[in-house]
């Protein structure tokens, strides 16, 4: 008879393994309490530069000037105001390419950085986009991003989320307002970005997108949109999309909503009270200009009359 274990020994043998299941699952689970990222662009340390505008130009130069950086790099931009001859100027720095824009800088309010995560090689142009009195001077600015080769790294874009609110769920037809708040992933306000807003349609039988308005964020990262429906049909889908920007990846979001009853048919109710207005303006113009001559003949017909009597005496 080969050696068997009592009951209550098995049941002891059980609860080891599951306590040693257990204790082997422990370091994941702990992994996966343990809060997210912060929101900031990953990857490596920002690449900072600090650039004095004088009463010359960019760090003294009217000309071009240059700054260079690595492809896929997190670029941190600082503007100086640093005027002597010139108390009043103010500035606002934009890049192109990047559609990123700095604050304005003056002489109360010096400094403004960008952030953005050159993520496209090549050289871009950026300038002041204000009136100001060396704007000459400041229109020559190059962004150098020099190809990184071979790939892989870079600094990560920080996740946003998009949310819409639309001033109604229903519409008979009225415009409805839609409300934009494009938030970073720590749920700060993503400011100055663009949101376009499209809706699903039909064309000649193909579906897709058509764009039907943008709006800028403001410093609370809202946007504001009026949606007026006009293709009369039973459901809008409105989506917003903020694509990448500055240090931040895009997002989209969508809300549908609902017609209740048919909205009036835009085509078909102005034109007819335009027609018709057509249709009588001539006769109405026509009378009104003869009425004019008609006075204006018989004034000079009593004046003539009144001169001859006058001549008589
Ligand atoms: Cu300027």
């Amino acid at each position: 008879m080969s050696p068997r274990l009592s009951e209550p020994r098995k049941q002891v043998r059980r609860v080891l393994a599951l306590a040693m299941l257990l204790l082997a699952m422990l370091p994941a689970m702990l992994l996966a309490m343990l809060p997210l990222h912060p929101a900031h662009a990953q990857g490596q340390e920002p690449v900072k530069i600090r650039i004095p505008i004088t009463d010359a130009g960019f760090d003294g130069q009217s000309g071009e000037y240059t700054i260079e950086v690595q492809e896929g790099a997190l670029v941190e931009i600082t503007f100086v105001w640093s005027h002597q001859a010139y108390p009043l100027e103010e500035h606002i720095m934009v890049f192109e390419g990047y559609k990123v824009e700095s604050d304005k800088i003056d002489a109360g309010h010096r400094e403004a950085t960008v952030k953005f995560i050159a993520d496209k090689p090549g050289t871009f142009g950026f300038k002041c986009d204000l009136e100001c009195d060396l704007h000459d001077h400041l229109q020559k600015g190059r962004l150098k991003v020099i190809p990184r080769g071979g790939g892989g790294g870079g600094a990560s874009f920080s996740a946003t989320t998009l949310s819409l609110t639309p001033s109604t769920w229903a519409t008979g037809g009225d415009p409805v307002n839609i409300t934009a708040v494009l938030k970073d992933a720590n749920g700060a306000p993503v400011p100055k970005a663009e949101i376009l807003f499209t809706i699903a349609a039909e064309f000649v039988g193909t579906k897709g997108d058509m764009e039907i308005g943008r709006a800028r964020t403001d410093a609370n990262g809202v946007a504001f949109f009026e949606f007026q429906p006009t293709l009369g049909i039973k459901q809008h889908k409105i989506t917003a999309h903020f694509s990448r920007m500055g240090i931040y990846e895009q997002s989209e979001s969508s809300v549908q909503i609902e017609e209740v009853g048919m909205p009036p048919v835009a085509y078909e109710v102005a034109p007819i009270g335009l027609e018709s207005i057509a249709h009588w303006a001539p006769a109405v113009l026509l009378v009104v200009v003869l009425g004019v001559w008609l006075t204006l003949g018989y004034v000079l017909y009593q004046a003539i009359a009144i001169a001859r009597l006058g001549c008589r005496k």
